[in-house]
């Protein structure tokens, strides 16, 4: 079902579930003015995001792949959690486990509270040396010359996310797997759903006999699977639901 109004299936479903998994997408944070990969808008628009997000475009030009991330870096530094990544912490306080897998790399959902969180992608905050695997932090990145250079061995330094070409965190990928097939309700939130293999893991929930839920403005790939596509944005009607399952905790206790 397609829709632009929370069913109250929905609720029926919440209020009997034990494990919730959460699968999210750029448009989570949207609402926090981090721009999404494959939206009209943002400046970097004139770049696919597989021009840069990749280690052979990197080796042939670390400037511009670094331009793109240092930009993106002060961005996220920048923002804060909106109330879709707060509503889905609150969401801890009503169901037993509430597990979040998330594409993004901006740490937003942990910013917001929430205590298990899966990052299929890595972490825009942690960088590291591709020769000698030395870590460096963004105080010491962002405020030196770019490309930035290993102290230890020459390197180049690289943010230590997921290129297109390279493998998943293998322990967060079985461990995602795992939360997809133990959902009872399971939310795939703003992402297109194109990128695998992390699409994978909201179809994993289905296979499993989760209730598929996705919110996201338009509809996407995942829309074929889910039980309910709302079209909307996650900053609003997270809150919506989160609001009134608290209210229809309430009345039963
Ligand atoms: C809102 C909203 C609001 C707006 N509220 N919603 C052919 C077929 C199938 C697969 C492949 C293929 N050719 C190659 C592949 C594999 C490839 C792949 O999937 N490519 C496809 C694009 C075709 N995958 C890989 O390469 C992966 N690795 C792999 O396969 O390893 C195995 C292997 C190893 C060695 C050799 C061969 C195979 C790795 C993928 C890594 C992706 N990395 C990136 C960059 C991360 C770092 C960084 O941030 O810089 O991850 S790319 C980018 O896409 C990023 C995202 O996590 C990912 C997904 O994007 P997402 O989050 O869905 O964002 P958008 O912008 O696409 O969508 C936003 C959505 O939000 C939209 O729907 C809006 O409507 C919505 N929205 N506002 C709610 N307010
Ligand atoms: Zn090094």
């Amino acid at each position: 079902m397609i829709t632009e109004t929370i069913p109250q299936i929905v609720y029926e479903k919440l209020k009997s579930s034990r494990t919730i998994g959460v699968f999210t997408g750029a448009g989570m944070s949207a609402e926090s003015n981090i721009p999404t990969f494959r939206g009209n808008e943002g400046l970097w628009k004139k770049f696919k995001p597989e021009e840069l997000a990749n280690f052979d475009a990197f080796m042939r030009n670390p400037e511009l792949v670094w331009e793109w991330y240092s930009a993106r870096k002060k961005i996220i530094h920048g923002s804060k959690p909106n109330p879709g990544h707060f509503a889905l912490a609150e969401l801890e306080q009503l169901i037993d486990e509430v597990i979040i897998i998330t594409q993004n790399i901006d740490n937003l959902h942990r910013r917001a509270g929430s205590t298990t969180v899966y990052e299929l992608h890595g972490n825009i905050e942690r960088n590291y040396c591709i020769k000698c695997g030395e870590h460096y932090s963004d105080d010491v990145i962002l405020s030196g010359s770019l490309p930035p250079i290993c102290t230890k061995c020459n390197g180049l330094v690289r943010p230590d996310v997921v290129w297109f070409g390279e493998y998943l965190p293998q322990d967060e990928f079985s461990a995602s797997e795992n939360a997809a097939r133990m959902s009872d309700v399971f939310f795939s939130l703003g992402t297109s759903g194109i990128v695998y293999p992390a699409a994978s893991i909201p179809h994993i929930a289905k296979y499993a006999g989760a209730f598929i839920v996705e919110i996201n403005p338009e509809t996407t790939p995942l829309s074929e699977i889910a039980d309910i596509t709302i079209l909307g944005k996650s900053g609003i009607i997270l809150p919506e639901i989160i609001n009134e399952l608290k209210s229809i905790k309430n009345e039963g206790t």
